[in-house]
């Protein structure tokens, strides 16, 4: 029997999987990104979403497992756009994709400014997406707004651009929101962030899990999949071939990851399933995809990428 390719692309570079991990896990510390890079299965690595300044984040607790999922309220603790863009020159062994995200757009032009005049030429995603800054909204739910930034970012960035996106849940913003990427010459999508402001109680103590905004915080894992799926099938519906769509969100085995490249996923990252499992997760699901491909006679991602039959 043929061997099963699980070879995927990152804009030119050819992965042996395409795998990654979600940005915000395991990856804010060297020590943690040089765990991705030594990481068998894992295609390709994401960074910590980076901001101009380092950030304690969140004050604890600010993540909690869920039986379906977790909730988080992190607020982009990272080590500062410098280390990581250090890193990426420096240290990178792995195919690694540069998160950098903004607490304003002026931060944003600032921080991409910079990263235009340095040596990096890897791709970059700007996460327009956190739902934890404490008193600021995310970006990506303002169509106005998106498009205003992206505008002045391509009027000077020339290296290649990607955005991470929120989860949308109405067909009229699936194609506001594509309207507006498809104006510039983005690179990928990254869809979904965790979906913003949920909550959990905690029955037995009546009160809340995590401790900033009251509780609020980003649902991931097995509740946010078919939130997820249908984000990277709606985008791919409606954006220019051209962008890629990076599948996340709710990804506990090898049949999730199958579904997300049935819906048009190039990519598929892993958080939550990180957090509970640890970094091992991407042998188990590379092989029960592997699985499910030579059950189905498939040999490579793009025999089924994208080809969800409708009824
Ligand atoms: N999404 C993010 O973009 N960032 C983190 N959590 C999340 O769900 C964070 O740092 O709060």
């Amino acid at each position: 029997m043929t061997e099963i390719d699980l070879s995927a692309d990152l804009f030119g570079q050819t992965l042996t999987s395409p795998l990654l991990n979600a940005s915000g896990v395991h990856c804010q510390t060297k020590e943690e990104l040089n765990d991705l890079a030594n990481t068998s299965n894992l295609g390709a690595m994401v960074t910590k979403s980076a901001t101009l300044q380092a950030r304690e984040g969140n004050p604890n607790p600010r993540y909690y497992d869920l039986e379906n999922g977790s909730i988080n309220s992190m607020g982009l603790p990272n080590l500062g756009y410098d280390f990581y863009l250090d890193y990426v020159l420096q240290e990178q062994t792995k195919p690694t994709i540069l998160s950098v995200a903004a607490l304003s757009a002026a931060d944003a032009i600032t921080l991409l400014k910079d990263l235009q005049a340095s040596d990096y030429q890897g791709p970059t995603e700007l996460n327009l997406s956190c739902p934890n800054i404490v008193g600021e909204p995310q970006l990506a739910y303002d169509f106005e707004a998106t498009d205003r930034v992206l505008s002045e970012v391509f009027s000077f960035y020339t290296k290649p651009l990607g955005v991470k996106l929120p989860p949308y849940f109405d067909l009229v913003h699936f194609d506001k929101i594509a309207a507006v990427l498809n104006k510039y010459p983005l690179t990928h999508v990254n869809t979904i962030n965790s979906i913003g402001n949920g909550l959990w109680v905690d029955i037995d103590q009546e009160q809340v899990v995590t401790k900033a905004k009251g509780g609020f915080g980003g649902l991931g894992g097995t509740m946010v999949l078919p939130t997820a799926l249908a984000n990277v099938r709606a985008l791919r519906q409606r954006l220019n071939d051209s962008i890629k769509v990076l599948g996340t969100g709710g990804v506990t085995s090898g049949a999730d990851v199958f579904t997300h490249i049935l819906c048009g996923a190039d990519l598929v990252s892993v958080g939550t399933q990180v957090m509970k499992e640890g970094l091992g997760v991407y042998d188990r699901l590379a092989e029960e995809l592997k699985d499910i491909m030579a059950e189905k006679g498939y040999q490579t991602l793009s025999d089924f990428r994208g080809k969800l039959k409708e009824l």
